[in-house]
């Protein structure tokens, strides 16, 4: 908004990280010298009065709720500069010192070797050149766009997906299908209940106002809003607990560990096994079919298929009765507790709260607990008032969805649409993100490919999880030679992170791309490196659509200049396209300011304003609907009339039995037609119940990271200074915590900040014991994302990079998403003065000695 005030220029920035258009957390950026002085929230009223934008207010028992005139960032937001200087930032084209595109590339030493800085000029040659010479020894579809994730809030400048629109020009690329990672047990398991995806996708509405005045028991059933609604959409989730606690609603956590929010908003934690909620879930509704306590009307006239799964329930089906004993044993809660639990939610309007599932919706098997957290809102009357299932944060979802728990807004503006998009185009080769290792590391034809069901991305219709995909495809088909990354942190963010090590050293894969603003996780396995620039060094368009005090769209100025030689992630395809001589083709001839047009013309807020309005003004606030009190909450027209407004399942109906995976799946018994608790299979073998556990006796949670936004900002000096953020073992490095409760820690002889190590077959990951009872026995807990930091390329780690021993395997034979928590590890004391001496090299990285962060050694400086 370049407002003079002496030299200090102040900017909007929209500090978010979820990507793809959607943003959040919008701050003003004081910048005085070129220097980035500080980071506030952004107030609503000042190019507005606060009669304009209609605030919303929720009245109850005499008390009221409703939005603040100002943003209300998170700490990510606030220590933002932090990143933008970060000594891992990629300052130029960097080059793998032992990779010779003419001739040895030394596929094998990925991970380990060293850089060099090269000129713009040579890396974008050997790109060109790359990629021609691909295209015409393979074809288009050897090449793999891997462009998606999370990340920076950007528009123009990407930061996802940009080198897929230019291979596009060339002839195409393997697409990798981004996953429904964030609920991939609502995506294959409850979408078949209720016909839709994530949290009721759209059914979700008005649930503030109704949980508000109709709920007297809300269950944070995987839920922990201080931490994930909090890092992605600022602090208004944390006023909402405090809201619900104050009108006097019931809080109740169930989660293995007593996270942020039960930690300060608990009128009761249910610690539960990591990934047994199924069992849980069965004896809840065993009671309510002994005590005959369920809605029965509501079963008869909206539901179909009640009574095979009545008879599953009951025992009569398998012989084993769900009673609250059987699965005490299994989900460790006490049976009394699972009682009283069932007889309150019978007797009291209950609704599930969640962010986006917790931890056991990224499990194996995690379709189960989805489909039966369906069927037991529907046992009690879902859609009815205060019945229902809240989300706490609210986003336009890429356009598809407009879902607003919170009050209406006139307009969702999302820019993701008008740059975006080319990470679900599917229409030549693609796979599933959580496919690729096995893609690369198997021996696939086309007469013999490997197949899977479904694309796998967020969106798609339940029908296609029906459909078979094969790789390679039959026409013009490939294997995999080249990888060219935009979101190069598959190791500390997918499953079985170190079989994708093994596939990114395979001789198959002869070039490996990488661009990326810091050098860190699969940064150190490309051969050539791009620098990106960040948020503060480039002019854009940003949206905050989900942080739920009202909606806008606002200009972003550049603050400061460029790092080095960086590129925002859109210009270095641009650079590319330079040497491939479709520049005029991929840029279209526009002009950033031709962008932001296009980017405001498509957001929804042209609706509200001119262009010319708009860059005066320089943002836009979305004014809360008049008429957002007459909309439905949830579930509640379909609940009102069914018949009127059907589900999008195949009978219209809830589906206790899925009438599709009755027809399509009949055997499978990873998937059945009705939800089963399913501790073990083919598939995976992550349970106390299988004889693996006497090997790997912990479950471990790997919940999202409390100081980190997935593998965003673990090098951020200020917050590696917070105990839960990281630990300083005996040689100085800061490690990353593991929960332990105290009872395990005195069996394993450990001591709170000794060193551990986590192990089991799929490799070892270092951390530091945090002795807490906020962690149930047996189960430990450790975050994910930590910054990788190889010992043995490919089998240990020491930073506590957990995603590489996860599991490999898919959420079940016919479902290929992720499962990157609740898995079986071995916990042990470990020394790491001795791991220095077994390792020196490793060891001996130089760290910073303030906040022992590793720092960037790779590089060699060119003389
Ligand atoms: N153990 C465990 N693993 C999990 C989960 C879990 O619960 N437990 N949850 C899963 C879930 S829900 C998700 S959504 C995924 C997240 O996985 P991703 O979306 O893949 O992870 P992110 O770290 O958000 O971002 C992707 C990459 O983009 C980079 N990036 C940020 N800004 C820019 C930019 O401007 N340009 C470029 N080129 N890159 C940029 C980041 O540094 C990072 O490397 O993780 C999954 N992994
Ligand atoms: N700070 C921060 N915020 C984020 C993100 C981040 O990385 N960092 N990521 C963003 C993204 S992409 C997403 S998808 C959302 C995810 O948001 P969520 O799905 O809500 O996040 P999780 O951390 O996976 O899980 C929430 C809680 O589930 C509980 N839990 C773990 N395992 C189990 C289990 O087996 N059973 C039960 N009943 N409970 C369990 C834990 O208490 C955990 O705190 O967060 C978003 N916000
Ligand atoms: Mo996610």
């Amino acid at each position: 908004m370049s407002k003079k005030n002496d030299e200090i220029k102040t900017f909007y920035k929209g500090l978010g990280f979820c990507g793809f258009g959607i943003g959040s957390n919008t701050a003003e950026v004081d910048v005085k010298d070129g220097k980035v002085l500080r980071i506030r929230p952004m107030k609503f009223d000042k190019k507005y009065k606060q009669e304009e934008l209609n605030p919303w207010k929720i009245e109850v028992r005499g008390k009221t709720f409703e939005p603040k005139m100002k943003t209300l960032l998170p700490p990510f937001s606030y220590i933002y500069k932090k990143r933008m200087f970060s000594k891992n930032r990629v300052l130029y084209p960097l080059k793998r010192v032992d990779w010779d595109p003419n001739g040895e590339r030394n596929t094998q030493n990925r991970g380990e070797s060293k850089y060099v800085r090269i000129s713009w000029d040579e890396a974008t040659d050997i790109i060109a050149n790359e990629i021609k010479r691909i295209h015409k020894q393979y074809g288009p579809y050897a090449i793999l766009s891997q462009g998606d994730g999370h990340g920076e809030t950007k528009a123009i400048h990407g930061p996802h997906g940009c080198q897929k629109n230019l291979l596009e020009l060339l002839g195409g690329s393997t697409t990798q299908a981004r996953n429904a990672d964030s609920w991939e047990g609502w995506y294959w398991g409850i979408k078949h209940f209720w016909g839709c995806e994530p949290i009721g996708q759209g059914l979700q509405k008005n649930m503030w106002w109704d949980v508000s005045n109709n709920t007297k028991m809300l269950l944070y059933w995987g839920c922990d809003p201080e931490t994930t609604p909090w890092g992605w959409g600022g602090q208004n989730p944390s006023r909402l607990c405090r809201w619900f606690k104050e009108i006097g609603i019931k809080s109740v956590f169930i989660s293995p560990d007593l996270n942020y929010t039960g930690a300060v908003w608990a009128d009761k934690w249910i610690p539960v096994i990591p990934n047994t909620d199924a069992a849980l879930q069965l004896a809840i509704a065993y009671i309510w079919i002994k005590e005959d306590s369920y809605d029965k009307e509501y079963v008869a006239t909206h539901t179909v298929g009640f009574e095979p799964f009545r008879q599953y329930v009951m025992g009569e089906e398998d012989g084993e009765a769900k009673t609250p004993e059987w699965a005490s044993k299994i989900c460790g809660v006490p049976t009394y507790t699972i009682k009283a639990l069932a007889r309150k939610w019978a007797k009291d309007a209950t609704t599930i709260g969640h962010c986006n599932g917790g931890s056991y919706i990224r499990s194996g098997y995690s379709s189960e607990p989805a489909r039966l957290e369906g069927c037991l809102l529907a046992m009690q009357g879902l859609g009815k008032p205060g019945r229902g299932q809240l989300k706490f944060i609210e986003f336009g979802q890429y356009g598809l969805h407009e879902y607003y728990p919170c009050p209406k807004s006139k307009v969702i503006p999302n820019v993701g649409g008008a740059y975006n998009g080319a990470t679900y185009d599917i229409s030549g080769q693609f796979l599933p993100k959580t496919l690729i290792p096995k893609a690369i590391l198997g021996d696939w034809t086309v007469e013999n490919p490997m197949t899977w069901y479904g694309v796998t991305s967020s969106g798609f219709p339940a029908d296609d999880q029906f459909v078979e995909y094969q790789y390679p495809i039959e026409e013009g088909g490939s294997e995999l030679h080249m990888i060219w990354t935009d979101t190069p942190c598959w190791t500390t963010c997918w499953n079985g992170g170190n079989s994708m090590i093994k596939a990114l050293r395979s001789p198959k894969i002869e070039f490996v791309l990488a661009q990326h603003p810091w050098l860190e996780n699969d940064c150190l396995f490309a051969d050539i490196i791009l620098p990106v620039s960040s948020k503060f060094e480039q002019e854009d368009i940003a949206c905050d659509n989900q942080s739920g005090a009202f909606n806008s769209l606002y200009y972003e100025g550049k603050c400061v200049e460029t790092r080095g030689e960086a590129k925002s992630d859109y210009e270095c395809v641009c650079e590319v396209a330079k040497k491939l001589g479709v520049y005029e083709e991929y840029t279209k001839g526009m002009t950033y300011e031709d962008l932001i047009k296009r980017g405001f013309e498509m957001s929804g807020c042209q609706t509200l304003m001119s262009y010319e309005e708009f860059r005066e003004k320089e943002i836009c606030v979305v004014p809360t609907d008049e008429n957002w009190k007459d909309v439905v909450p949830g579930f509640g027209d379909f609940a009102n009339d069914p018949e009127e407004n059907p589900m999008t399942t195949p009978s219209g109906k809830l589906e206790f039995t899925s009438e599709n995976l009755s027809e399509y799946f009949p055997d499978d018994e990873e998937r059945p037609p009705h939800p089963k608790f399913i501790p073990f299979g083919k598939t995976h073998q992550e349970s106390y119940l299988h004889p693996r556990s006497e090997k790997y006796p912990y479950l471990l949670v790997s919940n999202h990271p409390r100081w980190r936004v997935h593998a965003n900002m673990d090098d951020v000096t200020w917050l590696r200074e917070i105990p839960t953020c990281k630990m300083r073992g005996k040689d100085g490095y800061m490690y990353e915590p593991v929960w332990i409760n105290p009872v395990d820690a005195k069996k394993q002889g450990i001591a709170h900040g000794d060193v551990v190590k986590l192990y089991n077959e799929r490799g070892w990951v270092l951390g530091a014991a945090y002795i807490t009872e906020r962690i149930m026995p047996h189960v430990i807990y450790q975050d994910h994302g930590s910054r990788l930091d190889p010992i043995v390329t490919g089998e240990s780690d020491r930073a506590g990079a957990n995603n590489l021993i996860c599991p490999t395997n898919t959420v079940s034979q016919h479902c290929s998403g992720e499962v990157t928590s609740g898995f079986l590890v071995g916990i042990e004391k470990a020394d790491e003065l001795e791991l220095a001496k077994q390792y020196p090299e490793q060891f001996n990285r130089p760290y910073c000695p303030h906040s022992g962060q590793i720092l960037t050694s790779r590089v060699i400086e060119n003389k």
